[in-house]
């Protein structure tokens, strides 16, 4: 649940997704990992599947 393997789900995951939000399954921006509900879109759907592990930590520091 962590794109970026910083060990925190934060704002830089969501930039992460930025670039490939809207692509489709083929596109070549298309990113497998951010396609979070597997829908074959990376969509806003993704992005609220992130909220519940926004800010949460992977590890404790
Ligand atoms: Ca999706």
């Amino acid at each position: 649940m962590d794109p970026l393997p910083d060990a925190t789900v934060n704002l830089l995951d969501i930039l992460k997704l930025k670039p490939s939000f809207n692509s489709q399954d083929g596109d070549t921006r298309f990113n497998k990992r951010l396609d979070l509900d597997i829908s074959g879109t990376v969509n806003t759907l993704d992005i609220l599947k992130f909220k519940p592990y926004f800010l949460e930590s992977c590890s404790p520091d």
